[in-house]
């Protein structure tokens, strides 16, 4: 637990540590049934997914007032927590058993190989 002063925000940093699974202790579970930080807790209110906590109102006056480069900064948020961050999620690494066994047996056919993504023309290695 760290408490921390920005220049006008002062807020105390808990740390999740997810490679503990500390994601989902009880005390966490309270915080947010589907186990992903962060979560940002102001008082008895409690959001959690990071769009909706740069959404919350101490949050969205860091968003330009210029509502082109606003949506441009909303676009770029939304493009990570939707887009790219799912993918990385511990959640989805290193399982998927029956798919990553399938893929593993067809490796061994050279069609299989010749079609893979990094082998294509417009590959960029
Ligand atoms: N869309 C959510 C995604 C949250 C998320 O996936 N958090 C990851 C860490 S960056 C997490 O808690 N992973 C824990 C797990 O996969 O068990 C957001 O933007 O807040």
């Amino acid at each position: 637990m760290l408490s921390l002063q920005s220049e006008r925000i002062s807020y105390e940093y808990k740390a999740v540590d997810l490679r503990k699974e500390k994601q989902y202790t009880a005390e966490f579970d309270k915080l947010n049934p589907m186990h992903l930080v962060p979560v940002l807790v102001d008082g008895d209110f409690v959001v959690s997914d990071s769009y909706a906590i740069l959404l919350k109102s101490i949050l969205r006056r860091l968003l330009p007032r210029d509502p082109r480069l606003k949506a441009l900064n909303l676009q770029a948020a939304s493009i990570i927590s939707s887009s790219i961050q799912p993918l990385q999620m511990l959640t989805v690494l290193a399982k998927f058993p029956t798919l990553r066994r399938i893929h593993e047996s067809y490796k061994t056919l050279p069609e299989y190989e010749a079609s893979s993504p990094e082998r294509q023309p417009d590959a960029m290695i």
